[in-house]
């Protein structure tokens, strides 16, 4: 029963494993090194984000939460009768439940997971066996190739969903890049609901990155872990530590690895000897965090129309509803 319910997709999945080698070969063959954050989430990186969500100084995943369970029952307004939910992003789909729970209650939806890392998978079959009025076309690949994907799909509109402030991820100009890209991929009518974090007080940002169990070091080490197994290279993790401050102007948290003695590291599947001096950092990841009146100029540029934003008590975290 499950099975007819459930298929996946790779469309390009010789391209994305190509890509490793040669971006991690990019980013730290300059002299500002960096490695991109989609890297993170192989099955290990994966799954410490998600261990991440529940430490109490990450408060993004809680808050979010909270405005979903308040949105739930005001979303049905803006839906049409037929329509298919398109999560961008899905990982372990955890707070998609909280949107199934209401759009399944009464008829079959069809949901189009996206996510690059293989956890989609293990997610999708147990959400078929918890919600029996569920169909799910899993993608596994970048947000840019389960777009292109979706665009073959024109029978009926998509809610587009994109929650946890993935988007912050983004640097400003891919940022702005890839909403174009939702919007290009939209048809009239369509919906895309975005969760966004918002500016705060710095000592509660920079908790956040740094909880005290270290899961969020762990989360940000494992990505040598990773290039270690799947590009034979020779990073010691026990010579690197976690670094993640906020940028006030910027308004956004830098991460960075950052290099505990000079030392030189052998990438072999990159071709690169990697070489670092003590103090020196990688940077990994940027989590922009936004005022409402920039998330609305920043829609309204690409071209979609404001419906909604919900938010929660302490005006934490955001959630906006746009059309085409
Ligand atoms: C996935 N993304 C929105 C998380 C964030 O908050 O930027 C990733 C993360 N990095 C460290 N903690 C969480």
């Amino acid at each position: 029963v499950v099975d007819s319910r459930l298929q996946y997709f790779k469309p390009h999945a010789t391209k994305i494993e190509k890509t490793f080698a040669e971006e991690i070969s990019s980013g730290l063959g300059t002299n500002s090194k960096s490695i991109h954050p989609k890297f993170f989430y192989d099955k290990k990186g994966s799954e410490l984000f998600e261990k991440i969500c529940s430490v109490p100084e990450y408060y993004p995943t809680r808050t979010e939460i909270s405005i979903l369970k308040k949105l739930q029952s005001e979303l049905s307004s803006y839906l049409d009768e037929d329509f298919r939910l398109v999560e961008l992003g899905s990982g372990s789909s955890t707070k998609t439940r909280l949107i199934l729970d209401f759009l399944t209650s009464q008829k079959t939806l069809e949901y189009f997971p996206i996510d690059i890392s293989e956890i989609l998978t293990e997610s999708s079959e147990e959400l078929l066996n918890d919600y029996q009025n569920l169909t799910i076309t899993g993608i596994i690949d970048t947000y840019e190739g389960g777009l292109e994907f979706l665009k073959t799909y024109d029978d009926k509109s998509n809610l587009i969903i994109f929650l946890g402030s993935s988007f912050g991820n983004f640097s400003p100009i891919d940022g702005y890049k890839f909403l174009e890209k939702v919007y290009a991929t939209m048809k009239p009518g369509d919906l895309f609901l975005i969760g966004l974090d918002l500016v705060k007080d710095k000592t509660i940002l920079e908790s956040a990155y740094n909880d005290s169990e270290g899961v969020t070091a762990k989360f940000n080490l494992n990505v040598l872990s990773r290039i270690n197994d799947e590009l034979d290279a020779d990073f010691n993790l026990q010579n690197f530590s976690h670094h993640a401050i906020y940028n006030e102007k910027d308004q956004r948290i830098e991460m960075y690895l950052k290099s505990l003695v000079d030392q030189s590291i052998i990438i072999s599947k990159s071709d690169l000897e990697l070489k670092l001096q003590k103090d020196e950092l990688i940077h990994t990841e940027y989590s922009h965090k936004y005022r409402l009146s920039q998330i609305h100029d920043l829609l309204d540029d690409v071209g979609f129309e404001l419906k909604h934003t919900w938010l929660d008590d302490k005006k934490y975290f955001s959630l906006t509803l746009v059309s085409k």
